[in-house]
């Protein structure tokens, strides 16, 4: 590898991501013909604004510059204190989302990387993403070998599971490529096995209309149908059944070096503190004070009463 495409990779870690890798900016073939089924058969759920934005996504069109490389950085968000703390409560809140708001923490990690890489190539481009520019980052992250594409969807580490968020660099600084991991999900299902929406409908496909992620988060609607209120059972921000399952993720959380060191991504101190009844009776004041720099704020204060709502019916009609 060039020592420009490893001097990046280094700056990359000294700025505190986990993991890094670098691809060509492009999306092959085969996935944008993926992406394409997923928007023309609408499994985007009610997340409307995804088929926006198709040039970009698949030939990063109007970014201001042509993209040749994509800097692509992982971040590890498991707390070791997630297993903990959450054990005294029967609702669930997905582990990406118990600490600071990600977005905000990936940009500022990033910075050191970009100041050398603005310094150092003053004439050449760079755009960072973190959920906030309509790109597989997904895609990116398996063409520059951070991990493969798993029947759930999620980009799974061999050593390091999938606890990690994503974020890329698009850059017009021709650089050298890593190259892709081979899927080693083989004849396992039991990310699909365990989906009780059957959200992953196939191996590797995602019916996003289905998943409880999207259903806590996405949708925006503040009154769910019967199905979707059942399905929800003790989710009240995003799921992690997937994940949880997946043997990679049994092995990786068990080793330390694979939880986060990032205080941002710890759980909240007041979840230490606090109990269930208190965190589910949140006024709107209360709930906006909370969420303020976490990363459970994609949710208003209406529809955190609904998932607790359909919270509450779950608990009462499982346990009849
Ligand atoms: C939209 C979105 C969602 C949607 C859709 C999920 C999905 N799998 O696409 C919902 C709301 C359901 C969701 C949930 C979650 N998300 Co999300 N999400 C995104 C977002 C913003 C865009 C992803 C996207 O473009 N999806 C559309 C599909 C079509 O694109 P794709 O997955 O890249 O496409 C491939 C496959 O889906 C498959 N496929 C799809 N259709 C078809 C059809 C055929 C025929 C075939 C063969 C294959 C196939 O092949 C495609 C490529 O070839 C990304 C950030 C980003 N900008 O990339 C975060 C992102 C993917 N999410 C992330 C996370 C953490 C989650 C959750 C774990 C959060 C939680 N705990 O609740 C869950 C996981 C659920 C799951 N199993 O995916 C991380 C994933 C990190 C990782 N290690 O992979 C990301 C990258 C955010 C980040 N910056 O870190 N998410």
């Amino acid at each position: 590898m060039s020592s420009i495409s490893l001097t990046i990779k280094e700056k990359a870690i000294e700025s505190g991501f986990d993991l890094v890798g670098i691809s060509k900016a492009w999306i092959p073939a085969i996935d944008k013909e993926n992406i394409e089924y997923w928007v023309k058969n609408k499994l985007y759920g009610k997340m409307d604004w995804f088929p926006k934005n198709q040039n970009l996504r698949l030939y990063f069109e109007n970014i201001g510059f042509s993209s040749v490389s994509a800097i692509v950085v992982a971040s590890f968000y498991l707390d070791k204190e997630y297993y903990d703390v959450f054990k005294r409560f029967s609702f669930r809140l997905s582990r990406y989302a118990v600490g600071k708001d990600y977005h905000k923490i990936l940009r500022q990690k990033a910075k050191g990387l970009l100041s050398y890489l603005k310094t150092t190539f003053p004439n050449q481009k760079f755009r960072q993403s973190v959920d906030t520019l309509p790109i597989s980052e997904k895609v990116l992250a398996r063409e520059a070998g951070i991990g493969w594409m798993g029947k759930n969807t999620n980009i799974i580490h061999p050593k390091k599971g999938s606890y990690f968020f994503l974020s890329v660099v698009l850059t017009d600084l021709p650089l050298e490529y890593d190259d892709p991991m081979k899927d080693r999900c083989g004849s396992c299902r039991a990310c699909m096995d365990a989906c009780p929406t059957r959200a992953l409908y196939e191996p590797y496909k995602i019916d996003a209309g289905r998943c409880i992620s999207h259903h806590t988060i996405e949708d925006k609607s503040l009154e769910f149908s019967q199905d979707a209120k059942l399905a929800l059972s003790s989710w009240i921000y995003g799921c992690d059944i997937c994940q949880e399952v997946c043997p990679f993720n049994k092995v990786a959380s068990k080793n330390q070096n694979n939880l986060t060191k990032r205080k941002e991504f710890h759980v909240k101190d007041y979840f230490h503190n606090t109990l269930e009844t208190d965190f589910l009776s949140l006024n709107q004041k209360e709930f906006e004070e909370f969420v303020r720099d976490s990363a459970m704020n994609r949710i208003s204060y209406l529809q955190f009463k609904r998932n607790v709502d359909a919270y509450y019916h779950w608990k009462k009609t499982s346990h009849r």
